[in-house]
């Protein structure tokens, strides 16, 4: 399916993934590649409706398996709408946030078994995982001081410092197991030095692909 490249942006709360998705996006695009700038939960029609639902809906309780296969429902969706009809036109995907955000959230934050979200990672996904993900680390007391300015929570928002501390430890132990394919950047520095980071890496893994 993939003859383009798949790369992902993650991280907690305020870490700037949105402010960084704009630089990656340049990037690339001066590197010569067409890109397809998406989003999770999102980027499709059904994917929207399914957001506002978890994001925005806080009246409704749900529990940790229903938000996790909201998550999923959103995600079959997207690969078959956008992910890999994009990635066979030999395109970029930039996509804001992925599976790997349902292991840290619902696995790390809520609990589920990780090997119970692999099983539908695999259902869902076939074959398809990001070439390259860059894992944007920030500090929770840091991101959360960062991204603290905006008007009302959503529903992750409202969560505690340990949710986002057990959030940060499972992205940081993935990044630990696949070195290879999450790339860590320190986001507490500055947005040039952070920015300096993120040029490195996609220099390193993108410039020749
Ligand atoms: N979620 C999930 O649970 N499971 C899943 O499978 C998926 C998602 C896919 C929506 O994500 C929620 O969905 C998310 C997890 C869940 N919930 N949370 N939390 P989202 O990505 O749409 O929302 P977000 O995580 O809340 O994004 P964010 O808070 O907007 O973070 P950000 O994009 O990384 O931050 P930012 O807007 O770029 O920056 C925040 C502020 O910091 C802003 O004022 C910047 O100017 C400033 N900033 C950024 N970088 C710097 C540096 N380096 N120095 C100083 N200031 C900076």
């Amino acid at each position: 399916m993939s003859k383009g490249l798949f790369i992902t942006l993650e991280g907690g709360e305020g870490a700037g993934k949105s402010t960084n998705l704009a630089f990656v996006q340049q990037w690339l695009q001066r590197a010569g590649r067409e890109v397809q700038v998406t989003r999770e939960p999102g980027g499709t029609e059904l994917g929207e409706r399914v957001r506002e639902i978890l994001l925005h809906r806080r009246d409704l309780q749900m529990s940790p398996e229903s938000e996790m296969l909201l998550m999923f429902a959103a995600r079959a969706e997207h690969i078959v709408k956008i992910i890999a009809p994009a990635l066979a036109a030999d395109k970029v995907v930039l996509c804001d946030r992925f599976t790997d955000a349902t292991y840290a959230y619902q696995g790390g934050g809520r609990g589920i078994p990780p090997d119970r979200i692999a099983v539908i990672e695999d259902w869902v996904q076939g074959d398809l995982r990001p070439d390259l993900t860059l894992l944007l680390d920030v500090p929770v007391a840091a991101g959360r001081q960062r991204a603290g300015q905006r008007s009302e929570p959503d529903r992750f928002e409202r969560e505690n410092n340990e949710f986002f501390m057990r959030v940060r430890a499972t992205y940081l132990a993935r990044a630990a197991s696949e070195p290879g394919r999450v790339r860590v950047i320190d986001a507490s520095q500055g947005l040039e030095k952070v920015q300096r980071q993120i040029a490195m890496v996609l220099e390193e893994v993108v410039r020749d692909r």
